[in-house]
Formats: structure tokens, sequence, C-alpha cells
């Protein structure tokens, strides 16, 4: 028998046996794989077959396509080994999904009957938990507990009803603490199947996965027995400014869904709006219970829905607040020199060590502006430049960019901000006055302050 008369018998015999779902699943053929090759944000996939939604963008990320068959979405993930690019100049072997860490954004609509083919190309076995689902225990994905994990070189199918509409998040639940330190995580978004009470339509919705590596500089392949001591802080596997911008029209009814599946928590920062937490990991939130914030904290294993109205033009910066999760790797051995005078010694070294490198003197800004020599395939520890020079931001950072003259549909970068006229800080040219100190006090040590301005321009004189 060839495949295509098989594959005729076949269909012939699972329409004699409709209704068995798990027969007919295993009746059909697997869904061709489709691998992604870019770390581009990918358009919005708009769905052609199934019942209508506004897609999600999914930022350095796509969405996987479907087949329908027989009413049923069918997804195909293959668990691989990737090279995930974090940053140019620096890619990382990790593990992830069909070409990419993470893997591919999963877009449903509640009520969708959904089957999932899982192929296993890692050296080691696997399995999906399909985080924050309803679903029947046995498609649970805990490898021991409700399957035996899926053997290397094995395909298994997860069938259920995208029951919820929400955010989800999928992963390992076989080997976890090395597979999702090797990057292995996607998301899934079920959206709503009819105009939902506690769910607005929205212009734009964004989303991506809070993620973590330990990767020794200059190293390849991240170290998985890493328990808290993570050193690239990630959104979707790329840092600052690796990290796409969510660029967006004036005005614009704004969605943005985060993920976290790194070891910490991640109270994550918008600059000049406020929005309102409209979902969680239950799912859409009661009107009544919200309220304003420009910080939500995301913990681990935790989904947020934040959602704004776009009223503010400008370049506003977006991140998360915990401030060394908003650099790149460094070690951890870098003294705190702040208040060291260091004058005259630089030059004395360098008579021996003609390399030597004075750091962190006067703060840690330094670092933004010149270039470090950094091992090979690493991302500088502080990097990424505006408009008017170095942003000195790494990891978990990116720019919400609104614009007057953002078409709807266009998500492209519109490039830096043009600043009104008279709506910028700006220099003070007049006298300054000395401060008056109450008598006794001292606004410094005098070799500390005098550290701190080693041009002598300092008050301290
Ligand atoms: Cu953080």
């Amino acid at each position: 028998m060839n495949l295509n008369s098989r594959r005729q018998f076949f269909a012939g015999a699972a329409a004699s046996v409709a209704g068995l779902a798990v027969a007919r699943s295993a009746l059909a053929g697997l869904p061709e794989p489709v691998i992604q090759t870019s770390v581009a944000t990918a358009p919005p996939l708009i769905p052609t077959t199934g019942r209508p939604y506004n897609p999600v963008v999914t930022l350095n990320g796509w969405t996987l396509p479907w087949r329908m068959n027989n009413g049923v979405k069918e997804f195909h993930l293959v668990a691989e080994p990737v090279v995930r690019e974090v940053s140019p100049g620096f890619k990382v072997n990790m593990w992830g999904y069909n070409g990419q860490s993470p893997g591919p954004t999963i877009e449903v609509v509640e009520g969708d009957r959904v089957r999932i083919f899982v192929t296993n190309k890692l050296p080691e076995h696997t399995t999906i938990h399909w985080h924050g689902q309803r679903l029947p225990n046995g498609m649970d994905g805990v490898g021991g507990l409700t399957q035996r994990a899926i053997p290397v070189g094995k395909t298994y199918v997860y069938e259920f009803e995208a029951r919820r509409p929400g955010t989800f998040m999928y992963h390992p639940h076989a080997d976890e603490m090395t597979q999702m330190a090797m990057g292995m995580m996607g998301l899934w978004v079920t959206h709503p199947k009819a105009r939902h009470p506690h769910i607005s339509a929205v212009d734009r919705d964004f989303c991506f996965l809070l993620n973590a590596f330990d990767v020794e500089p200059g190293s390849k392949t991240p170290k998985i027995n890493t328990m808290t001591d993570f050193n690239i802080w990630c959104w979707n596997s790329r840092v600052f400014p690796a990290i796409d911008t969510l660029n967006v029209r004036l005005n614009d009814r704004v969605r943005i869904r985060i993920g976290n599946l790194t070891m910490t928590n991640h109270p994550i920062h918008l600059h000049g709006h406020e929005f309102l937490v409209t979902g969680t990991d239950g799912g859409p939130t009661p009107p009544g219970t919200r309220w304003y914030e420009v910080t939500t904290d995301v913990a681990v294993g935790q989904m947020r829905q934040i959602e704004l109205i776009a009223d503010a033009e400008g370049d506003w910066a977006m991140h998360c607040h915990k401030s060394h999760h908003t650099m790149n790797a460094m070690g951890h051995d870098v003294p705190t020199m702040i208040g060291v005078d260091h004058r005259g010694l630089v030059g004395k070294i360098q008579k021996v060590a003609p390399d030597y490198m004075l750091m962190g003197e006067r703060g840690m800004a330094d670092m933004g502006e010149m270039q470090m020599p950094i091992p090979d395939n690493t991302a500088p520890m502080m990097t990424g430049s505006g408009q008017f020079g170095p942003l000195e931001m790494g990891g978990m950072f990116t720019v919400f960019k609104v614009r007057k003259e953002q078409k709807p549909g266009d998500y492209s970068d519109p490039g830096p901000y043009r600043f009104p006229a008279g709506t910028m800080a700006y220099e003070w040219t007049g006298a300054t006055p000395q401060a008056t100190r109450p008598s006794g006090s001292s606004p410094a040590e005098p070799a500390a302050a005098s550290a701190v301005k080693p041009g002598g321009k300092g008050m301290a004189h």
C-alpha cells in the first residue's frame, strides 16, 4: 500500500469511527512541522480557517500555523536543540520548539477542539504541560504522573478543548529544571468565542515570555544547574537592544500579555501611561476588581494581561524594575569603586599592564559608552543607544512607541521620537547658588566628594 492509498484508506476508516477522538487522531497523518528561522517579530497570523479573532503579535516570535482536520485544529510542535540569537553576535545553544526558543505562540478560540502532535528530537525524553488550561487529567503532560514521558524520537498527541479564554503557557514537565533552563517554553492564547463582558476588543495585542539563562561570558550553552543566579534576563530569549519595540498608534487600545517562566518575579514597569491588569492566570478580571498601575509584578509561573489607551505620544521605556535585570552578563567580582580616588594610580599600573582600565569610579555609566573588551559570543553588559546617546540598559528593557502617524496594522518601528519644541528637559545655564546647610553637617567626606567630581566642578570646593 503506498502512502496515498494508505491515507485514503485511513480517511475512510476514520469516518466510520467518528466520535472516537483518540482513534481518529491516531489515524490522521502528521501535519508538516513548520520551522522558524527568523528572530524578528512576525506579523500577526490572520486566521483563514476556524472562527475569526484578532490575532496577537509575539515580540521576536511567531504564531504556529495549524491545519483544520474535521473541525479540529491540528498543530505540530517539534522539541529540538536550536541556536537562538539572543542579540546580534550572541548565539546560545538552547532547546526549543520548531527552530526557536521560545517555541511558537499557539492561538485558538474558546471552545476549539485542539490536537497537538509533539515530536521529541531532543537527546532525552520530554513532555508538554499546558500551563493553566482546563483539560482532561491525562492531557496535563506531567511525566510519570499523567503519562509516560515522550521517548527520544517519538511523537505523542495531546488533544483537548480550549475551555476558557485567556493567556497560557506551555513547557516540559520532565527533567523540567534542565529543559526550562535550556529555553523550552511557549505562549498560548485562547481568544473569546463571542463578545465577553470582561474582555475588550483591542487595536493591538502583544505578548511575550519572561525567561532567563545562565550563560558564562564567552560560552555558548546555558548552565542547567543554576537555581537563582541567572545572568541573561530575556523577553522571549532576547535582550535589549535586540528586543523589538512595541509600536502603536496614538489612542490605540493596547493589550500586553506577559508570562513568567524565570525563577524570580519581575515588576514590569511602563512609563507615561497607567494600565489596568485585565487578566491573570485565572482569566479575565471582572472590571470592578481592576485598579490602575504603572508597574505590575509578574510572579514565577504567572501570566498577566495589562491594558491601556496609548494616549501619550513618545518613546516610552518599558522594563523590569529590578535594575540588575536590565543589564546583561557581568562578572560578580566587580568591586564597588564609587568614591575611590584612583587618580595617579592608573598611569602607574598601565606602565606594567598597558590594557589596564579603571571601572566604576564615578558610577558604571562609562560601561554604556566605552567598548569594553568582552569575550566572544556575549552581550555587552549595558548597551543600546537612543538619539541622545547610550541608554546604559540591557536585558529586560524595550520601548513602547506611540505615534500619531502609525497606520492601523503597521507594526514597523517608526524610528526615534521627534520631540515637540519646548517639551524636553533642558540644561540650566543660570547661576547655581550654594546649598545652605545646617551648621555642623557636612555634605560628604572631602576625599569621596573630590572623587565623585574629579573635574573639580562639584560643590565640594
Ligand atoms: Cu526582572
